[in-house]
């Protein structure tokens, strides 16, 4: 099938999505059916292994685009990630430009890359119905890497201009957190520092002709973490999504 979320970035739309670090396959159903343009399922910080993912995105497929979040672009996750049918990855804490030329090649088969064959008796195919998959996966997964340290962001030409890397993600709490203002989710991510390094990052991936992503930790990121040109702005997390209205319906209930 088509990549409909990298197709609608490449067309420069602003593609507003929830963060799903729960690990949960109700969440996520929820998170389906909640408006998005798009839903990531968090591998790296959320308590996810390869067996709640699928089941994540069995509940997901169909409704709203998926991306995931792997721990780190290793070959055999990225492998397991595709053939389970996810097609846009997202790979943390990418900081040079010979380390988005390796993980763009684990994400193709060969010539472009060295992804391993076994998709064709994986879910991704419906277990080996689909004889079209391989001809068409090269072009229809799509690689984000995360820029979210100093040296991401001064090293951010050569990854942002790297074959094969289809959009660039700026992680705000990791680059505010490596910068100094550590926490990340709330104004330290809004430091004068770490908004012109941001900004700095969000021209240059521009330049290169790449849409730049971007975490919005609360509602006040969201407007200017999109002027900074970013059209893939997560807007949300489940997890603190749900802290929040729970602790709100008890601090309501005990006031009334
Ligand atoms: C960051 O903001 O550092 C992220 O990785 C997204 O939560």
């Amino acid at each position: 099938p088509k990549n409909e979320l990298i197709a609608a970035l490449r067309r420069d739309e602003t593609c507003l999505g929830l963060w799903v670090g729960s690990a949960s396959a109700t969440v996520a159903e929820i998170a389906a059916l909640a408006g998005f343009d798009w839903v990531v399922l968090d591998g790296e910080h959320g308590p996810n292994d390869i067996t709640s993912l699928r089941d994540q995105l069995r509940v997901l497929q169909g409704h709203v685009p998926v991306a995931v979040r792997v721990v780190t672009g290793a070959d055999w996750m990225i492998k397991q990630v595709l053939d389970l049918g996810f097609q846009t990855v997202l790979v943390p804490m990418v900081e040079t430009g010979a380390q988005a030329h390796d993980l763009a090649q684990a994400m193709r088969y060969a010539p472009q890359g060295r992804r391993g064959v076994g998709a064709m008796v994986a879910r991704v195919s419906g277990y080996g119905a689909d004889t079209t998959y391989m001809a068409n996966a090269n072009e229809e997964v799509a690689l984000m890497v995360q820029v979210e340290s100093a040296r991401a962001i001064e090293n951010i030409d050569a990854i942002a201009n790297t074959e094969g890397v289809d959009a660039v993600f700026i992680g705000p709490a990791d680059l505010a957190t490596d910068m100094g203002h550590v926490g990340g989710y709330g104004p330290e991510a809004m430091h004068p520092d770490v908004m012109a390094a941001m900004t700095h990052a969000a021209a240059r991936i521009r330049a290169a002709g790449k849409p730049v992503g971007i975490f919005a930790g609360n509602t006040d990121q969201i407007a200017p973490f999109a002027a900074l040109g970013a059209r893939f702005i997560a807007v949300g997390s489940d997890v603190i999504l749900m802290r929040e209205a729970f602790a709100s319906r008890a601090a309501l209930a005990r006031a009334s």
